[in-house]
């Protein structure tokens, strides 16, 4: 007689994780069997979510936050947006996932699992902002497909692990070295095993940067599920596409990696500006690299009432990709006038900077306060809507709140 096939006692406590309770009788369960607590659940509690965030698509599970939400310096897993392109990955053992480094610029193929990495290479935790090159897309017109972000897809986590270059280092890596690509264990929606959701990457430059980690934790425990459990890449300040989760593989590659959803159109934009609604030939389309200087006002919430002779304190968040943020403005006269707010340095490179101001209004009515941040190379977020690109891609227009007083 055959044996069943049951399935595996660490597998069964990470399940027992998710669906947030013991699962009694989970000895007895078939392994590859899906429970109905994951099919059909509350994201909000299979993701320890805020009731809040808003639920963009549930094949595959994307959410964001709303900008009030954002507000701590520190943003906690309950805030955190979940952009995933494929099935998260089930039945993982954190003691038996392995990462392997290949592809045609290592010298020979190695793999580390989680124990030899943490033990091999020093840690070093880093707060890390990661936006989604698709944030702000549900403004474009003509309308880009996907899912459409409003401001919430951003986060800036502290993350804790090794620096890749560290790893490349150890693995030995040819001259000819120009790009890395990652290889998750999420699975495609179509459920073809040979299909990847999605295999990004970064340039060796940005893949040798010593902020560019492996990260095992992410605010000093175990990354959540949803977020790149066991093991993920992070490569802040980028499109947050480059910082694969559930990584197993990294492939040096000695040419620009290829991997599904480094071409065409997707985390491209055009390489010269287009009229909106043009078509763009792939040639024509360049990777999205560093994120734009953009910012978002996380307190008070819009429509908060103040009583007229009240002052406003105001704060929120800003951030520039790989530069920091020099200045920090509000207007509450619709863009005619700018005043300093003031601005603190990051804790760390790559990571979102705090900025707070308190306004006097004139007199009663309405409001509207904006925000502009501007780069260390003196570059501001436009007032509106940027360039038009085929996919929605970085739009990093000032935020604003509406407020009225009384
Ligand atoms: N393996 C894997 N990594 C991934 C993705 C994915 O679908 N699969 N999505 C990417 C995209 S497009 C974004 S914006 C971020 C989202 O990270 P978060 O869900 O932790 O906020 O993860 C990136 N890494
Ligand atoms: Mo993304």
């Amino acid at each position: 007689m055959k044996r069943r096939n049951f399935i595996k006692k660490a597998a069964l406590s990470s399940l027992a994780t998710i669906v947030g309770a013991d699962i009694v009788f989970g000895n007895m369960l078939p392994s590859g069997y899906e429970l109905l607590a994951l099919q059909d659940s509350d994201p909000f509690k299979m993701f320890g979510k805020d009731k809040e965030m808003v639920v963009l698509n549930d094949r595959p599970w994307n959410m964001e936050a709303k900008a009030h939400l954002l507000n701590e310096n520190i943003t906690s897993n309950k805030y955190m947006f979940i952009r995933n392109n494929g099935k998260i990955p089930e039945n993982i053992d954190v003691n038996t996932w392995k990462i392997l480094f290949d592809g045609e610029s290592v010298k020979t193929p190695k793999t580390y699992t989680i124990q030899e990495l943490k033990e091999k290479f020093s840690h070093h935790t880093y707060q890390l902002t990661l936006e989604c090159g698709g944030n702000g897309r549900s403004e474009f017109n003509p309308p880009a497909k996907g899912n459409q972000w409003t401001i919430g897809a951003v986060s800036c986590a502290t993350w804790t692990g090794v620096r890749l270059k560290d790893v490349l280092d150890d693995v030995g890596v040819e001259n000819d070295a120009v790009y890395i690509g990652y290889h998750a264990a999420d699975t495609h929606l179509s459920g073809d095993p040979k299909k990847e959701p999605i295999s990004r990457g970064v340039p060796m430059a940005k893949a040798y940067q010593e902020e560019t980690i492996l990260a095992f934790q992410m605010n000093g425990k175990d990354i959540p599920l949803a977020h790149g459990y066991p093991l993920r890449l992070i490569a802040g300040g980028w499109p947050a596409s480059a910082s694969g989760k559930w990584v197993d593989g990294i492939s040096v590659r000695n040419k620009v990696h290829d991997g599904t959803k480094m071409t065409g159109t997707a985390y491209r934009v055009p390489c010269k500006p287009v009229a909106p609604g043009e078509k763009v030939k792939d040639e024509d389309m360049c990777i999205i690299e560093s994120m734009p200087v953009k910012s978002l006002i996380t307190y008070p919430k819009s429509g908060a009432l103040i009583k007229e002779g009240d002052k406003l304190k105001i704060n929120g968040h800003a951030w520039a990709g790989e530069l920091a943020v020099a200045k920090m403005e509000y207007s509450i006269d619709f863009g005619s006038s700018w005043t300093a707010c003031s601005l603190e340095q990051p804790v760390n490179r790559l990571a979102w900077q705090q900025f707070s101001a308190e306004i006097s209004f004139p007199e009663k009515g309405y409001y509207e306060i904006w925000a502009k941040a501007t780069d260390d190379q003196g570059v501001s977020q436009p007032m509106i809507l940027p360039g038009w690109n085929p996919k929605g891609y970085l739009n990093n227009a000032c935020h604003r709140i509406a407020i009225k007083v009384q």
